[in-house]
């Protein structure tokens, strides 16, 4: 039983998994793809950036020639169709359809190049809409998603199941960990598509002093927040399990989304009160995982406490967005 073993005493070293290996990265050039492509070169890795300009993963047949003819060691899986919650609302059928095939033609190219290991990245949103805090890796398919992103998570979770699948049948390996919510640098510039913490930062930065902080919903929802540079840390460990694992990669840290927008206006050392729009979604009440998973298979824990990186991210956006 894997959860038995000694715990790691320290997190893996990503240049001995990846020193001299061949590694495609898809979704390169977006906020996760970037921050795994940067640890794969001081690793000492080979990267193989595949953008959206370069590859339309959406091409089943161009996927897999280029797969083919890129023979990759390792393929870490970051592209994704995807947005905060207002983006997953008003596009339940790209965030489902799109997701679904981007996940099963990037596994399904990554096995036939003859790659010796796939690494996806998963989300936290897989889990059941109402389940126990912190969520446990066994608790996972104990209900459906969230329904405002559910297409979305869905398709996390066909790619769950295929990466056990194509372990059973070929004894690939293949996984796709549950990231929480990533924040950070490198962040979406779109606010048509931002994640929380990316919609207030750049609000933030672009009001009058004093003025008020305009937060949707109540408050009340609560998330866990992931650092860029952790999560792609984190994801990339994964290749030093004997095997692939159902496994969650957060921080374990909860925080109300009222108490996360005042984290935002101190970072941004901005003084004006928070807005509540509750016309706006609140989405899943609750999401924080579980840790003991990854620091007893794994060594690993985040690293970045939330008001450091919330800073940087603070500090990025400003040099990203100039005031208008
Ligand atoms: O990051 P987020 O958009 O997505 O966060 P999810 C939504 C939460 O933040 C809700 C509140 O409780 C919102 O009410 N919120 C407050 C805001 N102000 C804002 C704002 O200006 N913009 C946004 N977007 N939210 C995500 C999936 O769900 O979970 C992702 O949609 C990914 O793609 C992630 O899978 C793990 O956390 O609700």
């Amino acid at each position: 039983m894997q959860l038995e073993r000694p715990a790691p005493s320290a997190p893996p070293v990503l240049a001995d998994l990846y020193g001299g290996q061949r590694v495609v990265v898809t979704g390169a050039r977006g906020f996760l793809g970037r921050a795994v492509c940067a640890q794969l070169d001081r690793a000492g890795a080979t990267v193989l950036p595949l953008g959206r300009a370069e590859l339309d993963l959406l091409d089943r047949s161009a996927v897999k020639a280029r797969l083919r003819a890129l023979r990759p060691e390792v393929v870490v899986h970051c592209a994704v169709d995807g947005g905060g919650l207002g983006w997953m609302r008003d596009h339940p059928v790209e965030s489902g359809l799109n997701n679904v095939l981007i996940n099963v033609h990037v596994l399904e190219g990554a096995h036939e190049a003859g790659a010796r290991a796939f690494l996806g990245a998963g989300s936290a949103c897989a889990y059941p809409r109402i389940c126990p805090v912190p969520f446990v890796e066994d608790d996972l398919w104990q209900g459906y998603p969230e329904p405002t992103n559910g297409p979305y998570a869905q398709s996390k979770r066909v790619l769950l199941d295929l990466c056990r699948a194509y372990h059973a049948q070929h004894g690939f390996f293949a996984m796709t960990p549950l990231l929480a919510n990533l924040y950070g640098p490198g962040d979406h510039l779109d606010p048509g598509r931002a994640h929380v913490v990316a919609a207030l930062l750049q609000r933030v930065i672009r009001l009058p002093a004093g003025a008020p902080l305009e937060v949707w919903g109540t408050g009340t929802p609560t998330r866990e927040l992931l650092y860029i540079d952790d999560a792609a840390e984190g994801l990339l460990s994964c290749l030093a399990l004997s095997e692939p694992a159902v496994l969650n990669l957060g921080t374990g840290m909860e925080h109300s989304i009222a108490a996360l927008a005042q984290a935002v206006l101190d970072a941004a050392d901005h003084s004006g009160a928070l807005v509540f729009d509750p016309t706006k979604p609140d989405g899943q009440p609750r999401k924080c995982l579980s840790t003991a998973r990854a620091e007893a298979l794994l060594g690993w824990r985040a690293r970045t406490p939330l008001a450091e990186g919330l800073r940087a991210a603070v500090t990025w956006y400003r040099a990203a967005e100039p005031p208008r």
